[in-house]
């Protein structure tokens, strides 16, 4: 039978030692835990690569993630070559490039233009609308007066090759977007900067022969693209109309907030999206979607309706690279 004093003895010695073994799990879980991993950048599709590039000029010297996300998705908006944003984007059924852009901040500024005609950098003009309008969004004549007034040129967006296109698509007129195929391309993309600050752009010329003044999910705040600077940033492409029904990128931050990991959310956005689908009737097969996320951690993910779709990651750990998004189909 052991004393009294003996017992303490013992008491102070297992204590010491659990003592000794929580300050140890403790020092290895902080080696362990994953540091942030910031400044990180994503984009959609492939011109994410150059856009990335030009957007990590901001961020690789400690710029604002509004800053680069600006610079980086006016790299296609410029490009002629680049079909689906910008200059040479592809009109709709009457001949008219009308752009869609949205832009937000860690501070929850928003921006935003819709069917925006003329302009070669919409994303821009958002981004004016946001820093120098009492409102949010500005659409068609009067979002064109607003750029025109803020010094942005008028310029003629139809290059020869969209004009020769929708020569084309007249001799049948049958709306009929192909997955995939160039006439829905967006490029959306959310950056978190050293500071650990998310912002996010989101800018296209929307679906290829779209109606007269159809507006998409890529200008609307919560559908195309969404920001909250304590959880994450989202941005989509793919079938607008898909898009806004489900509110699709504040969802995805919504589940992120619950804890899901980025691509995870992604995915789950996307199955609430194909339960639509199924219930009106539509063939899933018709439709892609695709989400890109990060979150406060810079972890980042995406999720796809069906292959194809893929993004472009840039951080300080991984160089500038095309990932192939998972798909639900
Ligand atoms: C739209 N979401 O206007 C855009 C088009 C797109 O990949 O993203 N295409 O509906």
């Amino acid at each position: 039978m052991g004393s009294r004093r003996e017992f303490i003895k013992m008491a102070a010695a297992t204590s010491a030692v659990a003592f000794t073994d929580t300050s140890k799990a403790m020092e290895s879980l902080a080696i362990n835990e994953n540091p942030v991993q910031k400044p990180i950048v994503i984009s959609t599709w492939q011109f994410g690569i150059q856009a990335n590039a030009a957007a990590w000029q901001v961020l690789s010297k400690n710029g604002r993630a509004l800053d680069a996300v600006e610079a980086g998705v006016k790299i296609p908006e410029g490009d002629p070559n680049e079909r689906s944003v910008g200059l040479g984007g592809r009109p709709d059924r009457d001949g008219r490039v009308t752009l869609d852009a949205c832009i937000m901040d860690e501070y929850t500024n928003i921006g935003s233009v819709a069917c925006l005609e003329h302009i070669v950098h919409p994303i821009s003009v958002a981004r004016a609308v946001m820093e120098k309008t009492p409102h949010v969004m500005l659409v068609g004549e009067g979002a064109l007066e607003f750029a025109l007034s803020q010094g942005f040129k008028k310029e003629n967006l139809l290059t020869p090759e969209s004009e020769a296109e929708w020569k084309e698509w007249l001799k049948t007129s049958e709306y009929k977007p192909k997955v995939n195929i160039e006439n829905h391309d967006t490029i959306g993309m959310v950056a978190m900067d050293a500071q650990g600050n998310l912002s996010g752009a989101c800018t296209t010329s929307g679906m290829a022969f779209k109606m007269k003044g159809r507006v998409g999910d890529s200008p609307i705040i919560g559908a195309g693209l969404f920001v909250d600077n304590e959880v994450g940033a989202v941005t989509a492409t793919g079938h607008g109309e898909e898009v806004i029904r489900m509110a699709g990128s504040h969802t995805v931050v919504e589940l992120m907030r619950q804890g899901l990991h980025p691509e995870k959310a992604c995915k789950t956005a996307v199955e609430r999206i194909l339960v639509s689908l199924k219930k009106r009737n539509k063939d899933p097969k018709d439709f892609q979607i695709g989400f890109i996320a990060i979150n406060k951690k810079g972890e980042h993910g995406a999720w796809c309706l069906q292959g194809g779709f893929n993004y472009a990651v840039y951080s300080s750990e991984i160089p500038n690279q095309l990932l192939d998004s998972k798909s639900t189909l």
